[in-house]
C-alpha cells in the first residue's frame, strides 16, 4: 500500500494524486507547525486552511476513502509533512508516497529530497501544463502576459468567434480604470457563518497563532466546495456586471468594490479555474454583463494566473530571492501595523490586518508602489505579502511580487517597473481627501511621499530604465526639469529615506 499526500491547497476531489489511488492506499493530511511557520501567516489565513482541509478530509471519509488526519494541537503531530509521512508510514508500512508536486519549491524539495520513495504527479488544475508553458516561451526574448493570453483563449474557447476574439478586440483593459463612487447598495461579497468544525479551528488558531499580525474575527470565509461555488453564484450575480469598469479603483469606505475574491477558492483547489471563466462566460451570452467585466475577469484568471504559475516554476528554486536593484532597506514598521501619516498605506494595511484581503491595485500601487519607491529588500516585501493574505501560496504570490511589483525579477514577468507618484492614487481613489499629507505637492513640509520618492527611484535607476522606450516620456519630464527643484526633490526624497530608516513616522 502507498500514502497519497493531500496538502492544504490541494482540495480538489480530481487532484492527480487522488486519481491515481488504489484500494489500500491511505490519504495522508496533516495541520503542521512547519507549515504554520515558515512565514507568520495571518490568523485568518491559518483558520481558512485548516478549516478547509478538515472539510475536505470529512468529504474523503464519507466518499469512502481511508484517511489518516493530524490535527495542529495532536499529542503525536510531528510538525512537517515529511515527518508527519515517515511517521505514517512507519505507523501503516507504506513504501511509497503518492502527490501531487506542490506549488511551492521548498515543498518540492523536502519531498523530493527526503528518505521516502515519493512519485510526484503534475497538478494538473490549470488551464496551461508547465510543459506547454515552456513551449510557449522557449526562443522568446521577452515574456509578455498578453501573447500567452491570447494563446489560453485560442486553447480555451472562451469569449471566441471563430479564431478571433469576441467583440473584436483581446483586451478591453482601457474600459477598466474608472473612479468609482461610494455607493451603499454595492452587493458584498458573500459572506459565511462558521459551522462546528471551524469555530473549533478558530480557537486552536486564536491559542496557537493568536498574536501574529492579523484579526481572526470575524471570519466569514467559506471552507468548503459548496461555500465556494455559492460565492461564485453571487459574485456573477451581483458583482460582475460593474467588476470591468472599477477594477482598479480604490475606496476608504468600500474595501472590496466589485472584487470576487475567488482567489481564495481557487487557490485552494475549491473551485478551478475553467469552471469559473466558463461561468463569467456564461453569464455575459445571456446578457447584462459588459463585456469589459467579462473579458476583464477572464483574462485574470487564464491569462496573470496561469502566466505568473508558469513563471515561478519556469525560473526556478531561486525566484523569490532574486533582487535586481539591489535594493535593501528593511520593510518598515507601518506594514505590520506601525504608525503612518499616509492614509492610503494606513488603509490598505488596516484592511490587510483585518480581512486578510486587499485588491490588486491596492497590493500594486499602494503597498508595492511604496515598498519600490522606498527601495525596500524585495525578500521582505515578498515575506510579507505571503504571510497577510489569506490567498497567498508563493506560485502565485512570488511572481506577483518579486516579479510584478518589485521589478526584481529584472523584468521577467512586467517590462516597466509598476512605480507612480501620488497623481495615481488620487486619481483612482478617495483616499488623499482625508490625508496630512497634501498630494498635489512636489516638495514642501506636506509634500505627499510617493511625489520625491518617486522622482528619487527613477533618477537612481537612471542607467536600467532611461532607455526603456515605455519610460522615455518620464525620464524628458525630470531633465526638463530645472537642476535646483531636481536638487531640493531628491534632497526631500533623501530625508524621508533617513525617517523611515530612524524608524520615524511617515
Ligand atoms: P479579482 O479582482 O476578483 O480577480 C479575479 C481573479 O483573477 C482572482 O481571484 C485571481 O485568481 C485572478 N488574478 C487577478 N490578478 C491576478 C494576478 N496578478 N496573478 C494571479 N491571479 C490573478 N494573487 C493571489 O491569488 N495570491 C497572492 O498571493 C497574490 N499576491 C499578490 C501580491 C502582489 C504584490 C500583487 C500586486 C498581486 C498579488 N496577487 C495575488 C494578485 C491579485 O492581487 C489577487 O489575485 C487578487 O487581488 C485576488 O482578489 P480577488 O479574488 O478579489 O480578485
Ligand atoms: C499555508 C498552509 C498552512 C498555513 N498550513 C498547512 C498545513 O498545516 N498543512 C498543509 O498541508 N499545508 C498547509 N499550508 C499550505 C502549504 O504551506 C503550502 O503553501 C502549499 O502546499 C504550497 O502550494
Ligand atoms: Fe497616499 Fe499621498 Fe494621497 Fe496621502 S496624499 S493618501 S500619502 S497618495
Amino acid at each position: 500500500m502507498r500514502l497519497i499526500l493531500v496538502l492544504g491547497d490541494q482540495l480538489s476531489h480530481d487532484l492527480t494524486a487522488l486519481r491515481a489511488a488504489e484500494p489500500g492506499d491511505v490519504v495522508v493530511m496533516a495541520e503542521v507547525a512547519d507549515e504554520a511557520g515558515y512565514v507568520q501567516h495571518h490568523p485568518k489565513k491559518i483558520a481558512l486552511v485548516f478549516s478547509a482541509m478538515r472539510h475536505f478530509a470529512e468529504e474523503l471519509r464519507e466518499a469512502g476513502r481511508d484517511l489518516l488526519y493530524t490535527r495542529s494541537d495532536d499529542p503525536g503531530n510531528a510538525g512537517s509533512i515529511m515527518s508527519e509521512l515517515i511517521r505514517r508510514a512507519e505507523e501503516t508500512g507504506a513504501g511509497e508516497v503518492i502527490a501531487t508536486r506542490p506549488g511551492e519549491w521548498r515543498l518540492i524539495a523536502a519531498l523530493e529530497d527526503g528518505p521516502l520513495k515519493v512519485t510526484l504527479l503534475p497538478d494538473d488544475r490549470f488551464v496551461c501544463s508547465l510543459e506547454e508553458f515552456d513551449a510557449w516561451a522557449e526562443g522568446r526574448k521577452e515574456l509578455r502576459m498578453e501573447w500567452f493570453y491570447r494563446e489560453m483563449r485560442r486553447k480555451t474557447g472562451l469569449m471566441m468567434d471563430g479564431d478571433k476574439p469576441a467583440g473584436g478586440k483581446w483586451n478591453y483593459d482601457h474600459d477598466n480604470r474608472k473612479r468609482a463612487e461610494p455607493d451603499m447598495f454595492r452587493a458584498k461579497p458573500m459572506q459565511f457563518t462558521p459551522d462546528d468544525i471551524t469555530q473549533e479551528v478558530l480557537d486552536v488558531v486564536e491559542a496557537r497563532f493568536g498574536d501574529n499580525f492579523g484579526e481572526l474575527h470575524p471570519f466569514w470565509f467559506g471552507v468548503t466546495r459548496r461555500q465556494a461555488l455559492r460565492a461564485l453564484d453571487h459574485f456573477v450575480k451581483y458583482s460582475l456586471p460593474g467588476f470591468g469598469d472599477v477594477q482598479d479603483a480604490m475606496l476608504r469606505d468600500d474595501r472590496f468594490l466589485n472584487h470576487s475574491l475567488l482567489s481564495i477558492y481557487l487557490n485552494l483547489g475549491l473551485l478551478g479555474p475553467l469552471e469559473v471563466c466558463e461561468r463569467v462566460e456564461k453569464a455575459w451570452q445571456a446578457g447584462g454583463v459588459p463585456i469589459n467585466a467579462a473579458e476583464g475577469f477572464i483574462r485574470q484568471i487564464i491569462g496573470w494566473r496561469e502566466f505568473v504559475r508558469g513563471v515561478y516554476f519556469r525560473e526556478g528554486p531561486d525566484y523569490a530571492q532574486r533582487n535586481a536593484l539591489n535594493h535593501q532597506r528593511k520593510l518598515p514598521a507601518l506594514y505590520w501595523g506601525g504608525e503612518t501619516n499616509m492614509a492610503c498605506l494606513r488603509a490598505a494595511v488596516d484592511q490587510t490586518r483585518e480581512e486578510a484581503y486587499a485588491h490588486h491595485i491596492q497590493r500594486l500601487m499602494v503597498t508595492g508602489n511604496f515598498a519600490l519607491l522606498a527601495g525596500v529588500n524585495p525578500a521582505e516585501v515578498h515575506e510579507w505579502y505571503l504571510a497577510v493574505y489569506a490567498d497567498a501560496f508563493e506560485w502565485v504570490e512570488a511572481p506577483n511580487t518579486v516579479g510584478m511589483s518589485q521589478f526584481a525579477d529584472g523584468g521577467v514577468v512586467g517590462s516597466k517597473p509598476y512605480v507612480s507618484s501620488g497623481n495615481y492614487i488620487n486619481k483612482m481613489s478617495d483616499y488623499c481627501v482625508g490625508c496630512s499629507h497634501d498630494v498635489k505637492a512636489r516638495t514642501g513640509p506636506k509634500a505627499c511621499p510617493f511625489n520625491p520618492l518617486y522622482w528619487h527611484f527613477l533618477n537612481r535607476h537612471r542607467d536600467r530604465f532611461a532607455k526603456n522606450p515605455r519610460m522615455a516620456n518620464i525620464y524628458r519630464t525630470w531633465e526638463r526639469m530645472k537642476a535646483v527643484e531636481q536638487s531640493r526633490i531628491l534632497k526631500e526624497a533623501e530625508a524621508i529615506l533617513d525617517r523611515l530608516s530612524t524608524e520615524e513616522v511617515v
